[in-house]
């Protein structure tokens, strides 16, 4: 597999070490400049990518999109344009009606196009999903949680994602309530419909390149929400929380019984009952095909978000070569997030339940 990266930052470097796990050969890398791509390369032992116009001569098997939110769209395409299947970050764009016509450009190309909702990949998050599928919950009472960080609680704390010309106009949802409400969804079965959601910008100037700027994108959100089927939520997402790094947690109380899922503390997961409570460990239960395949290490060695990502990243590869995958996250995930954030945004803004309008 030969793959280009575009965006050598962070979560550029996440994706190269997948790729490279996955045995793929890493033929150029693209950073937001022609003299950046160059030290990136060079750190990374590949070629330099200046410009998309070279893609198309690379003639890459994949690529990744690793850039800010606002770049992802013309990046996509210039990777489908060049006969590639594709990697996008989330969100997949800004916006559900660039979503929407991202999602039908691969399919009438007939690329694999995926979307890294990694916390998917959490062998105990597969193991809940087959016992919810495999009727122990019963009718859901309540679904809620939260993700929380505070990488961004210093006024000094900055990043592309601050400024909504490159982020979008929703930051901290965007970013990680994304993959809450996906990984709700996944696991649960049930559908977003309506959401009442509160912003709040608790650090109300940043820098922005060599400036500072009034910040015009939130830390945190709360989102109340009702399912397709009737069933209440809430989510609260932050990127302000002092001490919470990546704290992705949910609860999902069912009739029979209740699951509680800490992505921090992925080795173990809480299940209840009235009448009992059991700890659910990695390898010590009966465990689901989905949990068997995805357990890369064996029981005792803790195995998290990395390995999280290199099966989303050899699950990829594996569909482009004809595998069957289960739960594999597609640019029609993608662009279902893009719609529920769409809605968030707007909810936020009126102050009034808005409904999510449904992908086409
Ligand atoms: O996708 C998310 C990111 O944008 C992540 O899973 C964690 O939060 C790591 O970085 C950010």
């Amino acid at each position: 597999m030969n793959v280009v990266i575009l965006g050598t930052g962070m979560i550029g470097e996440v994706h190269r070490r997948a790729a490279l796990m996955a045995g793929a050969r890493i033929i150029g890398a693209m950073a937001s400049t022609p003299r950046r791509s160059e030290e990136a390369a060079s750190r990374w032992g590949t070629e330099p990518v200046r410009s998309l116009d070279e893609l198309a001569g690379l003639a890459p098997d994949v690529v990744h999109v690793c850039s800010p939110n606002s770049l992802h769209a013309d990046h996509v395409e210039a990777a489908i344009d060049a006969g590639a299947h594709v990697m996008c970050e989330k969100p997949l764009a800004v916006g559900s009606d660039v979503t929407e016509r991202l999602t039908r450009l691969a399919e009438d190309r007939g690329k694999v196009a995926t979307v890294p909702f990694v916390y998917r990949f959490h062998p105990l998050v597969r193991e809940i999903r087959a016992r919810v599928t495999a009727g122990e919950f019963g009718r859901w009472q309540l679904l809620h949680g939260s993700y929380l960080q505070d990488w961004l609680l210093s006024p000094e704390a900055t990043s592309w994602r601050v400024d909504s010309a490159a982020g979008g106009p929703s930051r901290a949802f965007a970013d990680i309530g994304s993959h809450w409400c996906d990984l709700m969804e996944f696991v649960t079965g049930e559908r977003i419909a309506t959401v009442l959601a509160a912003m709040t910008t608790t650090v109300p100037e940043r820098p922005v390149g060599s400036s500072v700027r009034a910040v015009d994108t939130e830390d945190a959100a709360t989102v109340l929400f009702t399912t397709r089927s009737g069933v209440l939520g809430s989510v609260t997402v932050s990127q302000v929380s002092a001490g919470r790094k990546n704290r992705l947690w949910f609860e999902f109380d069912g009739q029979h019984r209740s699951a509680v899922f800490d992505q921090e503390n992925p080795e173990t997961a809480w299940l209840g009952s009235q009448a009992s409570a059991e700890v659910l460990a990695r390898g010590a239960v009966p465990a689901s095909a989905e949990h068997r395949r995805l357990s890369t290490l064996p029981p005792g060695h803790p195995q998290g978000y990395a390995q999280c990502f290199d099966n989303f990243v050899a699950d990829t590869y594996g569909v482009i070569h004809g595998e069957k995958r289960d739960g594999l996250p597609t640019f029609a995930d993608g662009n279902r997030s893009a719609h529920i954030v769409d809605a968030v945004v707007e909810s936020a803004r009126t102050g009034r339940w808005t409904p999510v309008q449904e992908e086409s």
